[in-house]
């Protein structure tokens, strides 16, 4: 499918807010990782982003444009294709990607969060040295297999199966809502084995009985593209087995990574809402009035900007508490759930903020407010991540 990119020439505003100067908190090289991504954002993204979301489409071509920028597996190891970074800096470049989009901020973390970490963490040195300088230069994309039609929050559940066959696997099953599917080159996808353990395997997309289907009709994250994952009867060699983990901590350990990075984007897709609904409110002007000086107005900022405050600060004690290893899954859940809920809140009020003018694509909020109906589900939805936080503080499991 061929398409011209078509640039819009409106120029993006986005102003930073950092009300508790949590810049202080950040080193030079988290600043200077965070102002690249926000001007490739500013350059590559704002201009394209409303076309690719009112098409449907998505912009394959950037995914050079984010390896370059360091986008993919910032905090892993550099001679493994990722950023040699710190988990700060891995979250300051979700946020600034999210601030422009979603899906932009999705192709990232799937990408690095999703496929080459499992192949860093559970892969053996030839996996890795296939596979990690191509995802990490963006010649190949990766996605990730877990979800499935009948297995969505009960990831335990899975059907999809191998079978030992020799010097292979036979690979039976389907996936579902996979981001980046469509297009990639290869799926990180897990299966059970034939005594019910499950185990990671690198599928590559010319394998004979792999198919990748995109799913059409989507009201949110529609410049990113989702798809299936259909395995019949695939012959996946053994060698493509990641050796190093079994059982399903294999898929949450990667979770982890990934919410974590959600964690901080959704804190950009809430600047970028803020940050307009503000301009706004003091250009526009009803019963002569500017909008910003009507007390309706300043308390609809004001509480947003305490939230945002309040999410940018629980961020960044994560990436602390991630830098020093000790960040837990729950401490993870906890942030991902309240920093996407804030955003949508966020999205919603500026939203009404910008009137009739709300609803158009002249402003970004109505992307990013459906946009994160997604974010809300996928990684975990909202009530799993409070069941996570319920059960970590109670020591009950209320999930059976
Ligand atoms: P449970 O018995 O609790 O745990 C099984 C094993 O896993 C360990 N574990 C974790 N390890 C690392 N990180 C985590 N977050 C972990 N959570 C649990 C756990 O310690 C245990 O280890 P071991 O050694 O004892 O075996 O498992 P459960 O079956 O009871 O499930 C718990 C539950 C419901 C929380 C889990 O299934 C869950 O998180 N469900 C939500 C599913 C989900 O998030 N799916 C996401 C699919 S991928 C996606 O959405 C990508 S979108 C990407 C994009 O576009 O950006
Ligand atoms: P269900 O699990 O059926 O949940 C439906 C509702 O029931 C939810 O509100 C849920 O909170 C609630 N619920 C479920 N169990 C309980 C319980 N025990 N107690 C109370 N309430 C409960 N998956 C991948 O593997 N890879 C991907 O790349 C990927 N990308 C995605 C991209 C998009 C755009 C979307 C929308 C999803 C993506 N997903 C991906 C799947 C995503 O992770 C799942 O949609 C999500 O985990 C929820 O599963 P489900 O949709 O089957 O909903």
């Amino acid at each position: 499918m061929s398409h011209d990119i078509k640039k819009s020439s409106k120029t993006d505003l986005y102003e930073y807010h950092d009300y508790y100067n949590i810049d202080e908190l950040l080193s030079e090289d988290h600043i200077l990782a965070r102002d690249a991504v926000r001007e490739w954002v500013k350059q590559e993204v704002s201009p394209i982003i409303e076309d690719y979301a009112n098409r449907a489409a998505c912009p394959v071509h950037l995914f050079k444009g984010l390896a370059e920028v360091g986008a993919f597996g910032p905090s892993l190891p550099a001679e493994y294709g990722g950023g040699g970074m710190d988990e700060i800096a891995y979250g300051i470049i979700m946020q600034e990607l999210e601030r422009g989009d979603s899906g932009i901020r999705s192709m990232a973390s799937v990408q690095g969060s999703l496929v080459m970490y499992p192949i860093y963490k559970y892969g053996n040195e030839e996996q890795r040295r296939k596979y990690l300088p191509k995802l990490g230069s963006g010649e190949f994309i990766g996605c990730f297999g877990l979800t499935e039609p009948d297995h969505g929050s009960n990831p335990s559940g899975m059907i999809t199966n191998i079978k030992d066959d020799g010097d292979a696997y036979i690979l039976n099953g389907a996936k579902m809502w996979i981001t980046n599917s469509p297009v990639a080159d290869i799926a990180v996808v897990w299966a059970k084995d034939e005594a019910g353990i499950i185990r990671g395997l690198i599928v590559e997309k010319d394998m004979k009985g792999f198919s990748a289907p995109e799913i059409h009709g989507k009201w949110s994250l529609r410049a990113s593209v989702t798809g299936e994952l259909v395995f019949e009867d695939v012959r996946v060699p053994k060698a493509n087995l990641l050796p190093n983990v079994q059982g399903l901590k294999g898929p949450l350990g990667c979770l982890s990574k990934a919410r974590y990075g959600i964690a901080w984007g959704a804190v950009g897709a809430a600047l970028d809402c803020y940050d307009s609904a503000l301009r706004y409110s003091k250009e526009r002007e009803q019963f002569g009035k500017k909008l910003g000086q009507f007390q309706l107005t300043q308390k609809k900022l004001a509480e947003m900007i305490t939230e945002i405050t309040k999410a940018q600060l629980l961020s960044w004690r994560l990436g602390t508490l991630a830098n020093q290893g000790k960040a837990t899954p729950a401490q993870i859940s906890m942030a991902k759930r309240n920093n996407v809920a804030m955003a949508l809140d966020v999205a919603r009020e500026a939203r009404q903020m910008h009137g009739g003018m709300g609803i158009t694509g002249e402003y970004p909020i109505m992307r990013h407010m459906a946009n994160l109906e997604s974010v809300v589900t996928y990684e975990g939805t909202h009530d799993i991540h409070l069941l996570i936080t319920g059960m970590d503080v109670t020591g009950f499991n209320a999930f059976g």
